[in-house]
């Protein structure tokens, strides 16, 4: 099997502006791109529309959330100088290399995502949108347009990695070569799947209707403070050990919303707090949470002031990433067999 080392180390990952971002999306993807970007790595950062469009999206809406998006990647710290900034449907490739890659896939692969059984769950999946069946290869097809090495993600991620393991591994063998890297996913921190406020079972979530189950990177510092304090717990102090939080998701949440926020591991949060009640950890966390995000919804809102200006950095990004794209989506072409015609 092909090594990932063969290929340049090189970072791809994206956000679908679906809705606003959240803290589930800030600590498990977007605290942890800047974080890439800033180790020196070549990044390049997508905000996937067409992945949003597989559901319904208002368009008026979806550009008002792509714009949003993208100030929220820059306020958070990504610097579009050193990373790549785009939004994904401004480079044709995604969607030519998608195709190649359904026609790779197999359908047996994709019923088998969580993903998609969660969010056809209790509906019925037959009036769902082709392209949310088809998600994963148009995810797949995002990465491997870049050669993508690396791919920072929450946990809820991880099944559709596999999945792209696999489709660029199969297209390695049908075709005979060892052209798509085999990508390895970085799933790391305290926080890899924050849950939501009110349900220490369920994702914390864009699309969850309720919103004080989530914080969104637009809050104020009053709303970040009471959605914390109003946060579901459970009578008891917290514990001296990690152990004791096993059969408590509402509390090890917080805990790990406090570790990823103030760079600690979770043993050490809890060490810290070892028998103090909600009481004392709430307004400490809503503390943290304030000094950590609040800086981060005011850079946005000054930044949304000017959307002429996020349309020129996402231009800019997109003429860049086609830049990589192209010659890669040119080979796979060559290597399925299309015909390069030429025009007079
Ligand atoms: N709760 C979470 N905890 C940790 N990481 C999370 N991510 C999302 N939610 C959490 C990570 O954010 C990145 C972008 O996710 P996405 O927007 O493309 O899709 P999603 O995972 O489906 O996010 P949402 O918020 O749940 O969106 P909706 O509600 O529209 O489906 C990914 O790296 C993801 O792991």
């Amino acid at each position: 099997m092909n090594a990932a080392a063969k290929f340049k180390p090189r970072i791809f990952s994206g956000i679908q502006p679906s809705g606003g971002l959240t803290l589930g999306n800030y600590l498990g993807a977007l605290k942890r791109f800047v974080e890439k970007q800033d180790e020196g790595i070549e990044t390049i950062y997508c905000l996937v529309d067409l992945h949003a469009i597989t559901v319904w999206q208002d368009p008026a809406k979806l550009r008002d959330q792509t714009r949003e998006a993208a100030a929220g990647f820059i306020a958070a710290g990504i610097d579009p100088k050193r990373s790549i900034l785009f939004n994904q449907s401004q480079v044709a490739g995604h969607a030519q290399l998608a195709w190649i890659f359904n026609c790779v896939a197999r359908m047996g692969w994709m019923g088998r995502m969580t993903q998609w059984k969660d969010k056809t769950a209790g509906k019925n999946a037959e009036a769902e949108s082709l392209g949310l069946f088809a998600y994963p290869s148009l995810m797949a097809a995002d990465i491997l347009l870049y050669h993508a090495t690396h791919v920072p993600v929450g946990e809820d991620q991880k099944q559709h990695l596999e999945l792209c393991r696999d489709i660029a591994a199969k297209f390695n063998h049908d075709y005979g070569v060892d052209f798509f890297p085999i990508t390895e996913p970085v799933i790391e921190g305290a926080a890899t799947r924050v849950m939501s406020l009110r349900d220490g079972t369920k994702k914390m979530s864009k699309s969850d209707p309720s919103d004080a189950s989530r914080i969104n990177l637009t809050d104020d510092a009053d709303t970040i403070a009471q959605k914390l304090k109003k946060a579901k717990t459970d009578p008891e102090p917290l514990p001296e050990t990690l152990e004791g939080l096993k059969d408590r998701p509402e509390a090890r949440n917080l805990v790990n919303i406090y570790a990823a926020l103030a760079d600690k591991t979770p043993e050490a949060v809890v060490g810290e707090f070892a028998g103090k009640g909600f009481g004392a950890f709430k307004p400490a966390l809503a503390d943290l949470a304030v000094a950590r995000l609040a800086p981060i919804a005011t850079e946005m809102k000054r930044l949304m002031a000017d959307p002429a200006e996020i349309d020129r950095i996402l231009g800019d990004g997109a003429e860049r990433a086609d830049a990589i794209a192209q010659p890669i989506l040119d080979r796979a072409l060559e290597i399925t067999g299309m015909i390069r015609s030429r025009r007079s």
